[in-house]
C-alpha cells in the first residue's frame, strides 16, 4: 500500500504526525469558521456587532492565522531536520538518478567501487541511508510515501534524503514530478530487508550469479547491440544509457514497475515495448523469431 499514512520509518512516522495535526487544526479552524459564520448572521445582536468589528478581523483574519502559521512552520523545519540530513552523512549512501522513465541506483561496492543497478532498491533495516538523488535529465521526484517526504531530483544539483525503515517490507515510490510521456510508468520498489541479507546481497551483486544452459540466450543479447544500452557485470556487456540488467532476473517488476517479471512479460518489453510503456526510450525489437526472444528472456531470467 503506498500511502503517506501508513509510515514504515521514523521519518514518515513524522511527516504522518504533522499531517494529523493540520488534519485536526484544519477541522477545528472550519468549525469555528462556520460556528461564527452562523452566529454572525442569527446570533444576539451583540455577538453579531463584536463578530462584524474591526476588531475581530485584526484577531481572525490577521493576528491568528500568522500565529497559527509560524507555529507550523516552526513544527514543520523541527521534525524534518533528520530529513534534510543536514548533519553528518550516514553510513551509507546510495545513489538514485532519475532517467527519463526508471531509475538508475548506483550502491557503494566494498572496494569503493560503485555498483550499477535499476528499479528496484534494496536497504537494510534499521540503518540511516542516505539516498543522493540526481537527475540525467529533467526534474524527477523521488517520492516514497511510506518511508519519507518527497525530494525533487533538479538538473545541476544534488539533493540528499535520509531514509530509515523500521520494519522488513516492500515499500512502492512513485516519481512524482511530471517528466514527459511515461512518467506515470516510473514508479520504483524499496525492499527492506535484514541488515546480514542486504550485506550479503551487496557483495553478491558484485559478480553476479550466471545461470546454466542460456549461452543462446547470452550469444542473441550480444549479437543484437544490447550490451550498446545495457551492462551486465562479468560479460562484454557494458552499455549505461538503459538500465543495468546484472540482476534483472530477480526483480519483481519490469520497466520502472510497469509490468510483474516473468519470462513471458520479458518477450512483450523486449518485442512490444512501445505499447507496454508508450514512449519509453528502448527501441522494440522485432528481428527475434519466437524461439529467439525466448532464449533471451530466459538468460535475462537466469541473471539474479
Ligand atoms: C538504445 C538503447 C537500448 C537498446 C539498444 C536496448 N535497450 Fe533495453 N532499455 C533501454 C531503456 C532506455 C530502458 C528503460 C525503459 C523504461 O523503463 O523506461 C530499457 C529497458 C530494458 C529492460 C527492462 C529493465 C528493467 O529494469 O526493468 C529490459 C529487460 C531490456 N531493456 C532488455 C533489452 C534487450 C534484451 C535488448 C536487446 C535486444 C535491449 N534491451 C536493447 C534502452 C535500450
Ligand atoms: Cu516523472
Amino acid at each position: 500500500m503506498q500511502s503517506a499514512l501508513a509510515p514504515g520509518g521514523e521519518e514518515a512516522g513524522r511527516i504522518a504526525f504533522l499531517t494529523w495535526i493540520l488534519f485536526a487544526g484544519a477541522g477545528a479552524i472550519l468549525l469555528v469558521v462556520a460556528g461564527s459564520l452562523v452566529m454572525a448572521m442569527r446570533g444576539p445582536e451583540r455577538l453579531r456587532q463584536a463578530l462584524g468589528g474591526e476588531r475581530a478581523i485584526r484577531l481572525g483574519g490577521i493576528v491568528f492565522p500568522v500565529v497559527t502559521l509560524a507555529i507550523l512552520l516552526g513544527c514543520g523545519v523541527w521534525l524534518m531536520r533528520e530529513s534534510l540530513a543536514l548533519g553528518r552523512p550516514a553510513a551509507l549512501r546510495i545513489e538514485v538518478t532519475g532517467e527519463r522513465w526508471w531509475w538508475r541506483i548506483s550502491y557503494p561496492g566494498s572496494d569503493g567501487s560503485l555498483l550499477a543497478d535499476a528499479n528496484e532498491l534494496r536497504i537494510p533495516v534499521g540503518r540511516e541511508i542516505d539516498l543522493v538523488l540526481h537527475t540525467a535529465d529533467v526534474i524527477h521526484s523521488f517520492w516514497v510515501p511510506n518511508l519519507g517526504g518527497k525530494l525533487d531530483m533538479i538538473p545541476g544539483r544534488t539533493n540528499t534524503l535520509r531514509i530509515k525503515a523500521d520494519r522488513p517490507g516492500i515499500y512502492r515510490g512513485q516519481c512524482a514530478e511530471y517528466c514527459g510521456g511515461a512518467h506515470a510508468l516510473m514508479a520504483l520498489e524499496i525492499h527492506a530487508v535484514a541488515p546480514d541479507e542486504f550485506d550479503a546481497w551487496l557483495i553478491s551483486t558484485q559478480a553476479p550469479r550466471l545461470g546454466e544452459g542460456i549461452a543462446r540466450g547470452q550469444g542473441l543479447f550480444q549479437a543484437a547491440g544490447c550490451g550498446a544500452c545495457h551492462g551486465i557485470r562479468g560479460t562484454p556487456a557494458a552499455g549505461t544509457i538503459g538500465p543495468d540488467l546484472s540482476r534483472v532476473g530477480g526483480r519483481r517488476f519490469l520497466a520502472a514497475a510497469t509490468i510483474p517479471n516473468s519470462t513471458e512479460n520479458l518477450v512483450r518489453f523486449i518485442s512490444r515495448g512501445q505499447s507496454v510503456k508508450p514512449g519509453n526510450l528502448m527501441p522494440e525489437f522485432r528481428i527475434f523469431s519466437d524461439e529467439e526472444l525466448d532464449a533471451v528472456a530466459a538468460y535475462l531470467s537466469s541473471l539474479k
